[in-house]
């Protein structure tokens, strides 16, 4: 899945998709890198983000997924947590909405979702943006959000949904430590049996990840990202959200031929 940020204020790519033209040019760009997925948002889900409004990130989201649904080649998600904005991507071609609120910021959400047909990606977040990285806790962290997704994909089901179009993500960097983030991804085999449905994972350019290396900066948080991406798709998570699609289409590419080379075959 590959980022499409129209925001001016994302955390690693803030306000050089903002304009029409760039942002859909480096949608398909990335779908030429061999996305499989495109997520299009307009709202900025960054710690201590401010709030958009429904109107400007529908303004935001709108054009540039019609764009995209109808050149890209590829099936579109939208990333965002208003039900209304949803509906309007949905409508401009989308096929999947992408909830970091799990579709608990608007009691809306899981209705216009099962109406549509579409897939739903239902995230893992404690607290909301602005306040999130505010010393978060837990007792156990991979039980605590495989029991938050279980009641969530429930949830999903329960309002009509498909079962067969639901996604779970642990929503890494969302009111998690750094250590709460790598124990995460140490722990991500036992989240994947526990949801049993398609687990999807974000870890791209999170600072956690600078954190990890001595503080390095977003831009150059692509190589540490990719090996998060590999220990991820190696724990069996079945879709990686980045924003440098070609390296983690290369490195899939390999650790699949690695995985199922028959040596003898090819001697
Ligand atoms: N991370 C961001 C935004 N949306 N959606 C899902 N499902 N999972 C994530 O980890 C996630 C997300 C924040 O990253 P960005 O600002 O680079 O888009």
């Amino acid at each position: 899945m590959g980022v499409v940020n129209v925001t001016p204020d994302s955390f690693s790519d803030g306000g050089r998709y903002l304009d029409l033209d760039a942002a859909v040019a480096h949608g398909l760009r990335l779908a030429a890198e061999g996305a499989d997925l495109l997520d299009v948002g307009g709202e900025s889900t960054r710690p201590g983000a401010t709030p958009v409004t429904e109107a400007v990130e529908r303004a935001r989201v709108v054009p540039v997924v019609s764009a995209l649904a109808a050149e890209a080649g590829v099936p579109i998600s939208c990333d965002t947590s208003k039900a209304t904005v949803a509906a309007a991507a949905l409508d401009a071609g989308a096929v999947i909405v992408n909830d970091v609120s799990a579709g608990l910021a608007d009691p809306a959400m899981l209705e216009v979702v099962a109406a549509a047909g579409a897939g739903f990606v239902a995230m893992h977040m404690r607290g909301d943006p602005p306040t999130m990285q505010a010393d978060p806790r837990y007792v156990d962290i991979a039980t605590e959000v495989g029991e938050f997704l279980v009641e969530r994909l429930d949830a999903a089901r329960a309002a009509g949904i498909d079962a067969d179009a639901l996604c779970a993500d642990p929503g890494f960097g969302f009111g998690k430590t750094v250590a709460h983030n790598l124990e995460l991804l140490a722990r991500l085999g036992e989240l994947v049996e526990r949801v049993e449905v398609p687990v999807l994972v974000g870890t791209s350019r999170k600072s956690f990840i600078g954190a990890a290396l001595d503080g390095v900066a977003p831009d150059a948080r692509d190589d540490g990202t990719l090996a998060t991406v590999m220990w991820a798709i190696d724990q069996g998570a079945a879709l990686v959200r980045v924003h440098a699609v070609r390296p983690a289409v290369d490195a899939v590419r390999l650790w699949s031929a690695m995985r199922t080379i028959d040596a003898k075959a090819v001697a």
